[in-house]
């Protein structure tokens, strides 16, 4: 579990949960998701990661590679959105979001680990180049200030790509390619259960359903050939913490009309 040692002491004294998020991140939408489905009472702290808010020493000073989402524990402060979410369901257990069955579960963490290791090279490559690279053209001020503040060398080199050059049609079709793969498996998968790890709603559903939605909203990602995931949509919609965590969270002007 990522616990970082923050340089911004602040946090340290925070009491309770505290989320540092952002309405159109999937990764933040994760969080949120836990959150809800546990009936957890949680502080937002929202950066709008479109208007660059996370972009600040303070932020960088909780997150080291200045991502959302950052949860912040009684002080103690996690990052990596499948890290926090196993924690959440560690330290909240109930309803439990994680399979007994150790096949399951070990299925539960294939779909976690995998929805994280796709996130740069795939979904966020693709998603930049069908629609946020553009929303976030930077100016050389603004710039600069990322350059000084991020260490990351894959960070740094994505976002000097995709508010200059863009990425090439290669890049962008392995990206693709990649999503293709991962939701064809997915939904063969779900033709044999409901849920993506077997019988019971899981943190491999959490991890997932905000890939969906992002990839279908903002960048216009075709699912008319997977009826299976359409199937899962419909039964996660039907959670209130859908509405809730996802919904309500997501910028409407982002909203791609269909
Ligand atoms: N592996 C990280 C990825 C976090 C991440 O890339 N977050 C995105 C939003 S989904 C972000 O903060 N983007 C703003 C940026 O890249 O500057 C996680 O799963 O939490």
């Amino acid at each position: 579990m990522p616990v970082i040692v923050p340089t911004n002491e602040e946090v340290l004294s925070y009491a309770g949960l505290h989320l540092f998020h952002s309405g159109v991140s999937n990764c933040s939408m994760r969080v949120r998701m836990v959150l809800e489905e546990k009936g957890l009472e949680w502080e937002s702290h929202h950066l709008n990661i479109l208007k660059k808010e996370h972009i600040t020493p303070e932020y960088f000073g909780i997150n080291p590679a200045g991502l959302v989402p950052t949860l912040v524990n009684d002080g103690v402060v996690i990052i990596e959105s499948d890290d926090i979410i196993d924690h959440l369901d560690d330290a909240f257990p109930e309803p439990p979001l994680k399979p007994s069955d150790p096949q399951q579960r070990e299925q539960m963490y294939f779909w976690l680990r995998k929805a994280v290791e796709i996130h740069v090279k795939a979904i966020k490559t693709f998603i930049y180049d069908r629609r946020v690279g553009k929303n976030m053209a930077q100016n050389l001020e603004e710039e600069e200030k990322y350059r000084s503040l991020q260490t990351n060398r894959e960070l740094l080199e994505f976002h000097r790509r995709s508010t200059t050059t863009g990425f090439s049609a290669d890049e962008v079709s392995a990206a693709e390619a990649i999503i293709d793969d991962c939701f064809q498996t997915l939904d063969r998968g779900l033709a044999e259960s409901e849920w993506i790890a077997g019988d019971a709603f899981s943190l491999a559903d959490v991890a997932w359903l905000p890939l969906q939605f992002t990839l279908d909203l903002l960048a216009g990602y075709s699912f008319d050939s997977y009826d299976n995931i359409a199937k899962w949509v419909k039964r996660i919609e039907s959670r209130p913490s859908f509405q809730k965590s996802v919904v309500d969270w997501f910028p409407p002007e982002m909203l791609r009309s269909k």
